[in-house]
């Protein structure tokens, strides 16, 4: 009997030890899946004025304003400062978050004239928005945006049905080519990661101390069949840089500023 007893109750304690550790493992991955690190925090100034979206950066907004890098080569071989270079600025007022874009690229190719069609080979702008910088997966749904806004102002993503979509209403733009000098102002919507496609969406009213989930990229095609390099604004750590449209944990994080 007393050995009966010795042999069992070590057997149930650890038992019991095994769930317990279980339940905590299991809440500590929960945690981490559903909670995004802040990096690259940039603070924004609101803009009393909306910048008017004709390609010229004279506007008080862009004025006041600091650049930021775009230079992380996510997919590519090295390239030459003439082949391309680029920075941003951004600011916000209630309904929308403005983007002032700079980009020196030897060569603009748009191939591909139906925006549906391999939309990420011709040159582009690529804004990733997170409304709630919750991060997380957002490949086939609205937890994060990835706009693709072409020469011609199409904007592409993939939606929920896993077919890509015209979101033009979320992003306008404007952008002016000067020689190899493209500037584009942006404005852009932010939609609730509730967004339902075909059904009518109200974007989100902005507010000083909120978090948004940002990174922009530039696909650069000069004379080859596929996009030759795509260059982003934040540093993405392992051999796979090519996350963003995926992966909204790599976004960098925006905090909006009276
Ligand atoms: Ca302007
Ligand atoms: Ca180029
Ligand atoms: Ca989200
Ligand atoms: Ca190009």
């Amino acid at each position: 009997m007393y050995l009966y007893g010795v042999h069992r109750t070590p057997k149930s304690v650890n038992m019991k030890y095994c769930i317990m550790l279980l339940v905590v493992f299991g809440l500590i991955g929960c945690s981490s899946k559903t909670r995004k690190e802040d990096h690259q925090l940039l603070t924004i100034q609101k803009t009393a004025t909306p910048p008017e979206l004709d390609g010229v950066a004279i506007d008080n907004c862009w004025n006041l304003a600091s650049w930021h890098p775009l230079d992380q080569n996510w997919l590519g071989e090295a390239y030459a400062f003439e082949d391309f270079n680029g920075r941003y600025k951004l600011s916000w007022d209630e309904n929308y978050l403005y983007l002032l874009v700079e980009i020196t690229d030897d060569v603009l190719i748009d191939n591909y004239e139906d925006p549906l069609k391999l939309w990420w080979d011709d040159d582009c702008v690529e804004v990733f928005v997170d409304e709630d910088n919750s991060g997380g997966l957002h490949q086939f749904d609205h937890n994060a945006f990835a706009y693709h806004i072409a020469l011609d102002g199409n904007v592409v993503d993939l939606a929920p049905d896993r077919e890509p979509r015209l979101y033009n209403d979320h992003v306008r733009s404007a952008r002016i080519t000067s020689e190899n000098l493209t500037t584009w102002e942006l404005a852009i919507s932010l939609h609730k990661d509730s967004y339902k496609d075909g059904k009518e969406n109200k974007p989100v009213r902005l507010k000083a101390g909120k978090k948004v989930g940002f990174a922009l990229a530039y696909c650069d095609n000069d004379t080859s069949k596929e996009r030759e390099n795509f260059i982003g604004s934040v540093f993405v750590p392992g051999e796979d840089k090519n996350q963003g449209w995926i992966n909204s944990d790599i976004f960098g994080t925006l905090v909006l500023e009276e």
